[in-house]
C-alpha cells in the first residue's frame, strides 16, 4: 500500500472500502492541509498581496491534489477500494466567495503565484454565505442564502486578530487561511478575515437582513444588494475593514522582516483588485503616520507600494462614494482624502482628475491612478480604451504609469482538473512538459491527422455526454448529445447581451415551426445569475427560462432545438460545462467586456469562439486566424462612436429588418405569455425597442449570420476538428502564469523561488 493510502487509513480510523464519502473527503483534507503546510517557507524580502474583495477559488481537494502531485494516486489508491474521487469531490461544498471574472481571476492568480514561487499572499473576507444561491420558481430568479463553512474546511484559524475601527465602534477581526498549494512548488496563503461577532441568524426571508447590525452582518454576505443607502454602506464598512486589517497584517509581517517602515517598498507590493479596496491607500498613510512617519514621507511611501488594476470601463461599475458616507463610516480617512485630493487640485487644475468632484463624491480610481504607482486593464484593447478614451486625462498626465497585462488562466484547473480526457490526449501527442510550459502547447498544432482528429472528436463526445447525464440528474432535462452545444455562462449583464442569444433562439423556433429545420440540432446552454436589484438582468433570465420551457415541451421543435439554462451557476458547473462545448458565445457589445476569462477557458478546451472583437477575444483571434473564429459585429470605435454622438436607435433596426421585428415582438406574443408574467416581459420588450443601451439590434443581423455559418462549417467535422485543435493549441499565450510572470516582471519585481518538488 502507497505512503498516502497508509495515511488516509490512519485518518478514517479504518479501511477505505469501508468508509462513506464524507469521511474520505474529510480524510482527505486534513491530509492535504498537513502536506500543505509543510510546504510553506517563502524566503524572499519582498512580497506581493493581492488585495481583492473577491475570491472565486471553486472546490479546492482535485486542485490540490493535482497541485500536490498525488491526484493520480489517490484516484488508484480509491478506486481499488471501490471508490470514485469524482463522487468524494461532491461532499466539498464551492466557496462562492465571488461573483464572476473578477474574483476568478484572482483565484487563478494566486495559483499561478504559488506555481511560479512568487512571495505573495491573497487578502481578503471570509464572507460566511458568499454570494447568492441561485435558484428558480416560476421562471424567477430567486435567491437564497448559500452557507457554504462547515465544521471541517479549508479554513485555518490564525491566532491573528486587529482592531478596526468605524467611528465610535470597534470591531475585532479574526483571520482565517486557507492554503494554496503551488504546483509541484511551495504553498502560499489566502488570508481571510472575519469578525467573530457575526450572525447568521439574522438573516431572514431569502438574503434580506438587517443592514444597520454591523457587528453581525460585516461577513455575512459578499456584496449584498447595494441598492439601498444601508447596502451601500455595508459595502463601505465591508472594503474597510477588508483594507484596515490587510494593511496591518502587512505592516507587521514587514517589521518582523526587518523593515524600517520608511523602507517599505522594499518589503511590500500591494495589488489593488479594481476599486473595491482602494481605501487601503488612505489606511495606509493613517497607520505610517500613527507609527511615527511623517504625512509627507507616508504618502510617498504608499506611492511606491500600491499598484492598481482595472477591470472594467462601465461607468455605473466605477465605484464613487458619496463623502458625507465616509464621515459616517471611516471618518478617520476623510481628512487624508482630503488632503489627497487637494495636493492634486493644486497641482493640476482639471476638475476631471480630482479625486472629491463638485457634488463631494469620491472617485476611488482617481485616488489610484494618482497614489499608485501602476495602473493596468487586463486585455490589449481594454488597456488602449482606457489611455485613449476613459482614463485619456489620466494617461496624459502619467503615461509611465499605464501598462496592460492580458488576463489568464490556470490551467491546472481549467485543463488538468476538469477535462481529464483531454489532457491526457495532450500528454500523449506531445509529452507532459506543457504542464509546466505551456509554450509546448503550440506542437499540438502538427497533429492535424485523420487519426489524431477523430480522437479529438471522440473526446468531445465523451464529455457531452457526461454533460448530457449531468443535466438530466440536476435539471431533468434531456439533451441530445450529437447536438451542437452552444454555450453562453457569464454573469447576467446587458452588456454581455443573453438577450441578443435569447432572439436568434426565437428566430430558430420560429424557423423550425415554419419546418425549416437544422441539419444537426441544437442545444443552447445558459447559465448566469443576475444581481438581486438589476431588474431587467433578471427580465431577461425570465426570457430564457420562458423560452426553455416553450421549446423543450413543443414536439415539433424539441427534436432539433433545446434550451437549458443551468441553475446556480458556478465554478462547479462550469467545470462540467465548459469541456462539453461546440461554440462559446462571447458576444459582448465591443468595447464592454474588459478581457474576460471564459473565452480563454473555452478555447483551451477546443470549443470555436462565436464573438465581437471585445475584450481578449481580439488576441484570441489573432493567434487563431480568421478561419478559427467566428466574429461579427460592429467595431468599439463604431460603438464610442455611436455613444458619442448619441445616434443609435434601435427602432431604426427594428423596423428595417423582418427577423428582427418577430423575435423582439414574440417576446410579448400569446406563447411567452401564457407562460411567463406580462410585468417582466412587457418590460424587456419595452427595453430593447425604446433603449437598447448595450445595442443588441445592431449587431444582431452579423450575428445571426456569423451563427449560422459556425452552424454550416460544423457539418464538416474534420474541418471543424481542425479548427478545435488551433484553438487548443493556441491557448497557451493564456495561461494565468504568462500574466503574473509579465506583472512580476513589469509591476512586482520580486525574486522568484523557483522549486520543483517533484524533482527534489
Ligand atoms: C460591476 C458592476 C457593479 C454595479 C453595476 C454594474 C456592474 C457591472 C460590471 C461590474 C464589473 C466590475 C469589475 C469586473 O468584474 N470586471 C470583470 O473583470 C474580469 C477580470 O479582469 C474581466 O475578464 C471581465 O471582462 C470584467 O467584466
Amino acid at each position: 500500500m502507497g505512503k498516502i493510502a497508509e495515511e488516509l487509513r490512519k485518518r478514517c480510523g479504518k479501511e477505505i472500502g469501508l468508509c462513506s464519502n464524507r469521511e474520505l473527503y474529510d480524510g482527505l483534507l486534513a491530509l492535504v492541509q498537513e502536506e500543505a503546510g509543510k510546504r510553506e517557507s517563502r524566503e524572499g524580502k519582498k512580497k506581493i498581496y493581492y488585495i481583492s474583495a473577491e475570491f472565486l477559488i471553486g472546490k479546492l481537494l482535485s486542485n490540490n491534489l493535482i497541485n500536490l502531485g498525488w491526484y493520480d494516486e489517490v484516484r488508484e489508491t480509491l478506486a481499488a477500494s471501490g471508490k470514485d474521487i469524482c463522487e468524494i469531490e461532491e461532499a466539498e461544498p464551492e466557496p462562492s466567495l465571488g461573483n464572476g471574472g473578477l474574483g476568478r481571476l484572482a483565484a487563478c492568480f494566486l495559483d499561478s503565484m504559488a506555481g511560479l514561487g512568487i512571495n505573495g499572499a491573497g487578502i481578503g473576507l471570509n464572507y460566511h454565505m458568499g454570494l447568492f444561491k441561485q435558484e428558480f420558481e416560476n421562471q424567477l430568479q430567486k435567491e437564497m442564502p448559500n452557507p457554504w463553512i462547515e465544521d471541517k474546511s479549508w479554513l485555518i484559524r490564525r491566532e491573528v486578530s486587529y482592531p478596526v475601527k468605524f467611528g465610535k465602534l470597534t470591531v475585532h477581526s479574526r483571520l482565517y487561511d486557507i492554503a494554496v498549494t503551488g504546483y509541484r512548488n511551495r504553498t502560499d496563503w489566502l488570508h481571510l478575515f472575519d469578525v467573530e461577532s457575526v450572525d447568521e441568524s439574522i438573516v431572514k426571508e431569502g438574503i434580506s437582513f438587517d443592514k444597520e447590525e454591523i457587528g453581525k452582518n460585516l461577513t455575512l454576505f459578499l456584496y449584498p444588494d447595494d441598492s439601498d443607502e444601508a447596502g451601500r454602506k455595508l459595502r463601505i464598512y465591508q472594503q474597510y475593514f477588508m483594507v484596515s486589517n490587510g494593511a496591518q497584517l502587512i505592516l507587521d509581517e514587514c517589521v518582523k522582516k526587518g523593515c524600517t517602515l520608511h523602507d517599505l517598498p522594499d518589503y511590500a507590493v500591494i495589488q489593488i483588485n479594481d476599486t473595491h479596496p482602494s481605501m487601503v491607500i488612505p489606511e495606509l498613510i493613517r497607520l505610517l503616520v500613527e507609527r511615527g512617519i511623517d504625512f509627507d514621507e507616508a504618502v510617498e511611501i504608499v506611492k511606491k507600494t500600491c499598484a492598481y488594476t482595472n477591470h472594467t470601463i462601465l461607468a455605473e461599475a466605477l465605484e464613487k462614494w458619496p463623502i458625507a458616507y465616509l464621515k459616517e463610516v471611516v471618518p478617520q480617512l476623510v481628512p487624508i482624502i482630503e488632503i489627497l485630493d487637494d495636493r492634486i487640485r493644486r497641482q493640476y487644475e482639471q476638475p476631471s482628475v480630482a479625486i472629491i468632484d463638485r457634488q463631494d463624491v469620491v472617485h476611488m480610481a482617481h485616488m489610484d491612478i494618482h497614489y499608485g504607482f501602476s495602473v493596468n486593464g487586463v486585455a490589449y484593447l481594454h488597456t488602449e480604451i482606457l489611455k485613449n478614451t476613459e482614463l485619456k486625462e489620466f494617461y496624459e498626465l502619467y503615461p509611465e504609469k499605464f501598462n496592460n497585462k492580458t488576463n489568464g488562466i490556470t490551467f491546472r484547473r481549467w485543463l488538468l482538473h476538469c477535462n481529464h480526457p483531454l489532457a491526457d490526449f495532450i500528454t500523449k501527442k506531445i509529452g507532459a512538459g506543457y504542464k509546466k510550459d505551456v509554450a509546448e502547447l503550440e506542437k499540438l498544432g502538427a497533429f492535424d491527422d485523420e487519426a489524431s482528429l477523430k480522437e479529438l472528436l471522440k473526446i468531445k463526445h465523451q464529455n457531452k455526454l457526461a454533460l448530457k447525464h449531468y443535466l438530466m440528474e440536476t435539471q431533468g432535462i434531456e439533451v441530445d448529445e450529437n447536438s451542437i452545444f452552444d454555450i453562453q455562462i457569464k454573469r447576467l449583464h446587458e452588456y454581455k447581451r443573453q438577450q441578443m442569444n435569447a432572439l436568434y433562439v426565437i428566430h430558430k423556433y420560429l424557423e423550425i415551426k415554419k419546418g425549416k429545420v437544422p441539419s444537426t440540432p441544437i442545444t443552447v446552454i445558459f447559465g448566469a445569475k443576475a444581481a438581486p436589484a438589476y431588474v431587467i438582468a433578471k427580465d431577461i433570465i425570465h426570457l430564457i427560462l420562458c423560452l426553455e420551457k416553450l421549446v423543450n415541451s413543443d414536439p415539433q421543435v424539441s427534436p432539433y432545438l433545446k434550451v437549458v439554462m443551468v441553475e446556480n451557476y458556478n465554478v462547479t458547473k462550469a467545470e462540467k460545462l465548459i469541456p462539453a462545448c461546440d461554440i462559446s458565445e462571447q458576444i459582448s457589445l465591443a468595447s464592454k467586456e474588459a478581457s474576460g476569462t471564459g473565452n480563454m477557458k473555452f478555447m483551451l478546451n477546443g470549443a470555436v469562439t462565436l464573438g465581437t472583437m471585445d475584450g481578449a477575444n481580439v488576441e484570441i483571434a489573432e493567434l487563431v486566424g480568421k478561419e478559427n473564429i467566428y466574429i461579427f459585429g460592429e467595431s468599439s470605435e463604431t460603438v464610442i462612436e455611436h455613444y458619442a454622438a448619441a445616434d443609435y436607435v434601435s427602432k431604426d433596426y427594428y423596423e428595417k429588418n423582418e427577423d428582427i421585428k418577430e423575435a423582439v415582438d414574440f417576446i410579448v406574443g400569446e406563447e411567452l405569455m401564457e407562460l411567463g408574467t406580462e410585468e417582466n416581459l412587457k418590460r424587456l420588450h419595452d427595453e430593447l425597442l425604446n433603449k437598447d443601451w448595450f445595442m443588441t439590434l445592431l449587431d444582431y443581423e452579423s450575428y445571426a449570420k456569423a451563427r449560422e455559418q459556425a452552424y454550416e462549417d460544423y457539418e464538416n467535422r474534420m474541418e471543424w476538428a481542425k479548427k478545435m485543435l488551433v484553438n487548443i493549441s493556441k491557448a497557451g499565450f493564456f495561461s494565468s502564469d504568462r500574466t503574473i510572470e509579465e506583472y512580476n516582471r513589469d509591476i512586482w519585481k520580486l525574486n522568484r523561488d523557483e522549486k520543483d518538488l517533484d524533482a527534489e
